[in-house]
């Protein structure tokens, strides 16, 4: 693998506040791009890899990686993921878009806006609803798939800049939908300005981001990786939105991503008790310190051995082993840990895009699930263990038969 710098930046300032007082509390080496997954023409081609370090920010507690990779590269060309491909979170966001539309009386004079609005797995919802809708989203793929169902969708970055041109269009939201994409851009400040200028007076924002506080405490490292810039605290956040005379005003916490937090966030302050009691809470866990990070590292170092050690230990027993889920944290798992061909035979995944090509890094073959089925192995490592309960009853046969599933956080355990 070659080291390559012309397409990635280190960053020496924070991304939210400026300020230069970042220290460094976790580094998993220099890892591939965990969506960049391979070709069979790829195999013998070196991939690009780059620096994975955690830094804390010790002017507005913002943890974040301190590499940017060009957005182009991460998200553009060919990318695979497709929020459609899981039944829960389909499920998820239709019971978000009928709570919203309900309660601020959404219909055809309304208009919601989704901020990486991916196949229209959200959007659609509001179609079907009579509700106005705008998707924006860089890959190309899922876009077209979202126009193919009748989400019109502007395939670009959301910058500051194209709000400016919405808003000259005439585009003021009710609604601006922003799932799991705030933590993947790298100007932070323009595209939370870019919100700002977008949202009716009377508008609200919903954002969803995973949540610092189970990462650090349930051990999910895996959740890093370049895509990910930023991770976030509700006292970060808060800091974030009010420099843009935003106000996160309610905050629920969701279970979806190994833990998520729906941010409500508006242009007037009425500051919830909710909001109120976590931020509280953060200062006593001592999330604005680099106390509360300081021990994460040697945790993670922790549970890379145990997991390492128990898959060597089946495969010495004579097991095959399988993986469930190319997952974008999966990728991370099996670099940051280094579980190659040695260890796991093929990972299966129900998304049709990632058959047939390989996982970054280690380079193990995606196959259907089907082949868990016909190959039976003895153990399947669950790379998706954020969505464990799902796959398990999807994979009762496997288990009837005998097989057993390993999930790797907090602490690897065999199921
Ligand atoms: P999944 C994604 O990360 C992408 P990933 C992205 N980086 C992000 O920010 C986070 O989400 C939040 C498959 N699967 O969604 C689908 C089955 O095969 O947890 C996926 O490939 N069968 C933008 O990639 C993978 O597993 C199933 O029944 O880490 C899950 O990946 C289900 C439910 C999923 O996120
Ligand atoms: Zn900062």
């Amino acid at each position: 693998m070659l080291h390559e710098t012309l397409n990635s930046v280190t960053e020496h300032a924070c991304r939210s506040c400026g300020g230069t007082r970042l220290e460094t509390f976790l580094d998993l080496g220099a890892t591939p791009l965990v969506d960049r997954l391979l070709v069979d023409g790829d195999i013998d081609k070196p991939e690009l890899i780059f620096p994975l370090r955690v830094a804390f920010c010790r002017d507005c507690s913002l943890a974040q990686i301190t590499e940017t990779v060009s957005p182009n590269i991460l998200f553009a060309d060919d990318y695979p993921y497709y929020s459609s491909f899981s039944p829960a979170l389909l499920e998820h966001s239709r019971e978000n878009a009928l709570s919203l539309i309900a309660c601020r009386n959404l219909g055809p004079e309304s208009l919601v806006i989704e901020l990486a609005s991916n196949d229209g797995y959200l959007l659609k919802n509001y179609v079907e609803a009579g509700v106005k809708v705008l998707g924006i989203d860089p890959a190309d793929g899922p876009a077209a798939a979202a126009e193919r169902i009748g989400v019109q969708t502007r395939c670009t970055f959301f910058t500051r800049d194209l709000a400016e041109t919405l808003r000259a269009e005439g585009a003021v939201a009710d609604v601006i939908h922003a799932n799991n994409v705030l933590a993947h851009v790298a100007d932070t400040n323009g595209f939370v300005a870019g919100i700002a200028r977008l949202l009716k007076e009377d508008g609200v924002a919903v954002i969803e981001v995973p949540y610092v506080v189970p990462l650090i405490e349930h051990c999910e490292f895996d959740t890093i990786y370049h895509e990910h810039l930023c991770y976030f605290s509700v006292t970060a956040l808060d800091r974030l939105f009010r420099r843009h005379g935003l106000y996160l005003n309610e905050i629920k916490p969701l279970s979806i991503h190994g833990g998520s937090l729906r941010l409500y966030v508006e242009l007037r302050q009425r500051v919830g008790a909710a909001v109120k009691k976590r931020l509280a809470q953060e200062t006593a866990l001592g999330i604005d310190t680099i106390d509360y990070f300081r021990n994460f590292s040697a945790k993670v170092d922790v549970l890379k051995r145990e997991l390492l050690a128990l898959l060597h230990r089946l495969k010495s027993e004579g097991s095959s082993i399988a993986a469930y889920g190319a997952a974008a944290k999966g990728a991370t798992l099996i670099n940051t840990i280094g579980i190659g061909r040695d260890l796991i035979d093929f990972v299966v995944d129900r998304n049709v895009h990632k058959q047939g090509k390989y996982m970054p890094g280690q380079r193990l073959p995606i196959r259907s699930t089907e082949a868990l089925v016909q190959a039976q192995p003895d153990y399947v490592l669950l790379l998706a263990w954020n969505f464990a309960d799902e796959i398990l009853a999807q994979q009762a046969d496997y288990h009837t038969r005998g097989g057993k599933f390993i999930i790797p956080v907090p602490v690897p355990r065999i199921l």
